[in-house]
C-alpha cells in the first residue's frame, strides 16, 4: 500500500488535498477468511511522516505500526484469527488530521459459515473538515471543535444519490458499514426497508429472523458489522447514517431497486 498526497473531489467541485493508501478515500477494502495471512508494504510515497495500524491483527504494535519518514518502506505481517469488518487507519500524530485526510480503510473478514447472498456491499463512513475547496488541506480547528462539513460513505458526500446501488426485488442484500469515524458515530437505516439479520463486531443481534427486525445498526467509531435485508417492491429506498445531521452533510444514498 503505497501512501501519496494527491487532490481529490469529495462533493460536486470541492477539491481537497488528501493523503492516501494507494489513491482513493477510503484506501483499498481488504478481504479474507479467518485464518488468513495478509502480508502489507507499506511505501510512503508522501511528504511527511505516515504508518498504518490494522485492526484485524492483533500484535504489538511498536514495529509494524511505526511511522516512516518520507521515502521509506515497512513489511506489516498480520493474521486475521477472527471474523470481522475491521478498521485500518494512519497512527501518525495528530491522528485526526490524518485519518480526516483519507488515511481508513476496511479488512472484511468473513465469519465462517456465511452463507452467500445476491447482492453484497461495503459501506465505510468517513468526515470531511473541509480546507479551502480549491485544493486546501484538513482544517484542524474544524476536528478540534467537533464540527465536519461532511459525513460520507466510501468517501465521497452523496455518492450514491449520484449512483444509486443497484438490488433486485427479493434479492437478500448484504450491507457491511465501517465506521470510520473520526469522530462521528452511525445509525445506519434503509428508508423503507427492515433488517432481518444484524452482525456487529463478532455476534449476531438477529439471525434470519422471520418475525423478528431491526431498523437501524449503530456503530461507534472503529466498530463494524452488517446487516441484509430484501426490498418487497420495486423503488428508490434511501440509506442514511439516522444521525440526521450526517445524513445532510452528506451520509445518504440510495438503493434503486428493479424487479
Ligand atoms: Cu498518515
Amino acid at each position: 500500500m503505497t501512501v501519496t498526497d494527491k487532490k481529490v473531489e469529495v462533493a460536486p467541485g470541492v477539491i481537497q488535498t488528501l493523503w492516501l493508501y494507494n489513491g482513493t478515500a477510503p484506501g483499498p477494502v481488504l478481504h479474507g477468511r479467518v485464518g488468513d495471512t495478509f502480508v502489507v508494504t507499506l511505501v510512503n510515497k508522501g511528504d511527511m511522516g505516515h504508518s498504518i495500524d490494522f485492526h484485524a491483527g492483533s500484535l504489538a504494535p511498536d514495529e509494524p505500526m511505526r511511522t516512516i519518514p518520507p521515502g521509506e518502506s515497512l513489511v506489516y505481517t498480520f493474521t486475521a484469527n477472527r471474523s470481522g469488518i475491521w478498521m485500518y487507519h494512519c497512527s501518525t500524530m495528530p491522528m485526526t488530521a490524518h485519518i480526516a485526510s483519507g488515511m481508513y480503510g476496511a479488512v472484511v473478514i468473513e465469519p465462517a459459515g456465511l452463507p452467500a447472498v445476491d447482492e453484497s456491499y461495503v459501506l465505510v463512513q468517513g468526515e470531511y473538515y473541509l480546507g479551502a475547496h480549491d485544493g486546501g488541506l484538513v482544517d484542524t480547528a474544524k476536528i478540534a471543535a467537533g464540527t465536519p462539513d461532511l459525513v460520507v460513505f466510501n468517501g465521497y458526500a452523496n455518492q450514491y444519490d449520484h449512483a444509486p446501488l443497484p438490488a433486485k426485488v427479493g434479492d437478500r442484500v448484504r450491507i457491511w458499514v465501517l465506521d470510520a469515524g473520526l469522530d462521528r458515530a452511525t445509525s445506519f437505516h434503509v428508508v423503507g426497508g427492515q433488517f432481518n439479520t444484524v452482525w456487529a463486531e463478532g455476534a449476531y443481534l438477529l439471525k434470519r429472523s422471520g418475525t423478528s427486525g431491526s431498523q437501524a445498526l449503530a456503530l461507534a467509531p472503529a466498530q463494524g458489522g452488517f446487516v441484509e435485508l430484501t426490498f418487497p417492491e420495486a423503488g428508490h429506498y434511501p440509506f442514511v447514517s439516522h444521525y440526521m445531521i450526517d445524513a445532510e452533510r452528506g451520509a445518504h444514498g440510495v438503493f434503486d431497486v428493479t424487479k
